[in-house]
């Protein structure tokens, strides 16, 4: 029939199968061979059709290389109303996972089933468009109006069985053999007179919606969207499907969708998407560098950090064994990871029983000699340089050979921390965000005589935790905290030039950033950046950048543990509050360094705090810190709350423009302080050849 789809009848059962490496998704080839094959199974003698998978899933959805280019012939709305108005049942048997396109293709067939580990889901909202074929209609029409709000919106995959109960799944299959159960399952429907079923016949009635639900849901979604508009284009369309006949409302998706897909926030998103999948590959490593097996873990250090990490692996099925120096310690570290647990439990998140067998797979033990049999150690212990040595120097004499050590580390240098061991290959960074078991950023730092099968597996590793990896080389802070130390930097010295907390938090978080840089000081701590800095002895600290922080600790304002730093904080709400005797504090300060203080717009405090980071990218991008400019744009979107709408810090500074990137750097270096801001090398090099960090990456692949 075509390369990558076949027919076949079997049993006067049509077979379809799409066979399109590595996750059949709707190419045109595929598209136009699901057309014939269905056209084809209208004329043959089989009495009902199925429609299968070859490979590790049922179809992942649209191809999204092909998006932005010409639309091929024949579009998936095609190909689906032919396989609705099919005179034949269509079956679709679905394993691995049916998204976006691939659950809409599927949402057409009259009948679904599926194996228990199968998945469906709708993730368009995760590239900043919306389900463009159909699903914004027909998902509403069998799950409800609010189920499939929630579902498309969130854009989250949903098991079988849960997708079962929302009618989405007809039959859950039992046994391994796709194709022969849904072969049964299709006579069983054939012999069972069973009905050609089509989801657009549904109609839902107007009444069975409250009266402004639409409107409070919209303004649910505003609270969380941060620079997103395709959530609220979602419900327009799911509101459409109530209120108006199947082929309108379709109309309404297409328009919706039409117009998402050429938006900047979308280009942002798709390019996270690729970036995401290629910060995973290290260049220069050979696709099948050998693995190594890590079949039990040991985290060094029982703390916040340390518990979360324990805990990515517990939650996998990955034994661990936690280290503490005293049982006390041991006790309180292992106490905060059952609290951490029950919370989720009461959530309604993790039933008890996957709770107790999660636990049961992290134990405690305060010897080192306990860990002669684990493949992976990770260090998660205070960041002090000399207790590090220590340790490593410790699991190089009790380690097995070809266990890999890992440090937790956020600043130390991990080359230093690899020559305390007599076996440096086996060293590496990885680098978790807190709290370790929610963020998903895990860095993985290369020493210079890390090896390559480490690093390999390390990066595995990472992905089957549920983390997304970047390579960082050693330099103080890698990547993420490298770059950061510029942006607070500004947010500071934007106070002391006269703007307040309030506004320079509003503006970040308008950008779409989680959090503006001075409340993120807040809920870290701000004792935690006074005690960094009084531990690096080995440079001149500036007052103008760290002044009013400094003296906000002095007052024992470490932020929202005490109930106050840069703002007043609700003990109750936790909510934020400006504070008059902070803005008294920063006009005092400014008056002693001799600052003058003037009005600051809101654009100067957006290009002061961002492009920093686009500077400080650039540095790491030419010294070989990060291989890619798409890796720092992962770091960032993964590990700092920047907004997935703006692609990162390097795919904006692209869109902004090098030239004027570059040119407002100039100003401030002449404006403001010198020291700050010199232009980074490539940055000013890029700019003058008129190019982007994309066409870097491209001459640099
Ligand atoms: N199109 C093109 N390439 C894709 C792709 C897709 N949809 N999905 C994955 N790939 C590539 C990916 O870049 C990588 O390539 C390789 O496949 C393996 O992916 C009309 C508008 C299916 C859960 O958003 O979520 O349908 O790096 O490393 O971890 O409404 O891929 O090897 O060269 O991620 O096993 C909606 C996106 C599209 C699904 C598998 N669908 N994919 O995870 O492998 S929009 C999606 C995934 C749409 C309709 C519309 C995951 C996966 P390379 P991987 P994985």
């Amino acid at each position: 029939m075509s390369n990558v789809v076949s027919y076949e009848v079997v049993d006067k059962i049509g077979v379809i199968t799409v066979d399109s490496p590595p996750v059949n998704a709707l190419s045109q080839a595929v598209r136009e061979g699901i057309l014939n094959a269905v056209t084809t199974a209208q004329n043959d003698d089989s009495e009902a059709v199925v429609l299968l998978c070859a490979g590790r899933t049922f179809i992942a959805g649209a191809d999204i290389t092909e998006f932005g280019k010409p639309p091929l012939s024949p579009s998936l709305p095609e190909v689906i109303a032919a396989i609705e108005s099919s005179n034949k049942l269509v079956v679709a048997a679905i394993h691995g996972t049916a998204l976006g396109g691939g659950l809409e293709t599927a949402l057409a067939c009259h009948y679904r089933c599926a194996v228990p580990s199968a998945k469906v889901g709708l993730p368009e909202v995760k590239l900043g468009i919306l389900p463009g074929a159909g699903g914004t209609q027909r998902v509403p029409r069998i799950a409800g109006v609010k189920a499939a709000l929630d579902m498309i919106t969130a854009g989250n995959p949903v098991p079988a069985a849960a997708a079962s109960d929302m009618g989405l799944i007809d039959e859950v299959l039992s046994g391994d053999d796709l194709k022969s159960a849904a072969l049964t399952y299709a006579k069983d429907l054939v012999e069972s007179g069973a009905l050609l079923k089509r989801i657009r016949d549904i109609s839902i009635d107007p009444a069975s919606v409250e009266p402004g639900f639409f409107e409070q849901y919209r303004k649910k979604l505003a609270r969380r969207a941060r620079g997103q508009i395709a959530p609220d284009a979602i419900v327009t369309c799911v509101e459409a499907a109530v209120n108006k006949p199947i082929d309108e409302g379709l109309a309404v998706e297409r328009e919706e969708f039409t117009k998402l897909i050429s938006s900047p926030e979308s280009k942002a998103m798709r390019h996270a998407f690729f970036a995401e999948r290629e910060a995973a590959k290290i260049k220069g490593l050979p696709k099948d560098t050998p693995l190594r097996d890590i079949n039990e873990v040991a985290i060094i250090g029982g703390g916040t950090m340390g518990g979360g990490i324990a805990m990515c692996f517990a939650n996998v099925g990955i034994p661990v064994k936690l280290l503490e120096i005293s049982d006390e310690a041991l006790e309180r570290g292992l106490g905060i990871i059952r609290k951490n647990y029950s919370i989720t439990v009461k959530k309604g998140r993790m039933s008890e029983a996957d709770m107790a067998k999660r636990l049961e797979l992290i134990s405690g033990t305060t010897s080192y000699d306990d860990l002669s049999s684990v493949d992976l150690v990770i260090e998660a212990v205070f960041e002090n340089p000399d207790i590090k040595l220590e340790v490593f120097g410790k699991l190089d004499s009790v380690c097995k050979p070809g266990a890999i050590l890992a440090t937790n580390t956020s600043y130390q240098d991990v080359n230093l921390i690899a020559e305390a061991t007599k076996r440096p290959q086996d060293v590496v960074g990885m680098h978790f965000f807190s709290p370790a078991n929610v963020m998903k950023l895990l860095e993985v730092v290369r020493g210079d005589k890390t090896a390559d099968d480490v690093l390999a597996t390390v990066m595995k590793l990472g992905k089957k935790i549920g983390k997304v990896c970047a390579l960082s080389r050693v330099c103080y802070g890698f990547i993420g905290n490298r770059m950061l130390q510029g942006y607070g930097r500004q947010a500071h010295r934007l106070l002391l030039d006269g703007a307040t907390p309030a506004q320079v938090d509003a503006v970040a978080e308008k950008f779409g950033m989680a959090m503006g840089p001075l409340a993120v000081g807040d809920l870290a701590g701000l004792d935690v950046g006074y005690k960094a800095r009084q531990a690096r002895t080995d440079i001149k600290h500036d007052p103008r950048n760290h002044c009013v922080a400094t003296a906000l600790v002095e007052m024992d304002r470490l932020g929202q543990k005490s109930g106050a730093g840069y703002y007043k904080y609700d003990p109750e709400t936790r909510a934020r509050q400006s504070d008059p005797e902070v803005e008294a504090l920063i006009k005092q300060k400014a008056a002693e360094l001799g600052v003058e203080q003037r009005e600051i717009s809101d654009e100067e405090i957006l290009d002061r705090l961002f492009f920093p980071l686009i500077n400080e990218g650039a540095r790491i991008l030419e010294e070989g810190i990060a291989q890619r400019p798409g890796d720092i744009d992962i770091v960032y979107l993964y590990g700092y709350g920047f907004p997935v709408a703006k692609g990162g810090p390097m795919f904006y500074a692209d869109q902004v423009g090098l030239q004027r990137v570059y040119d407002r750097i100039c100003e401030f270096r002449d404006t403001l302080d010198a020291d700050s801001w010199q232009p980074a090398p490539l940055l000013e090099k890029l700019a003058k050849e008129g190019k982007t960090f994309a066409d870097w990456a491209q001459e640099n692949a």
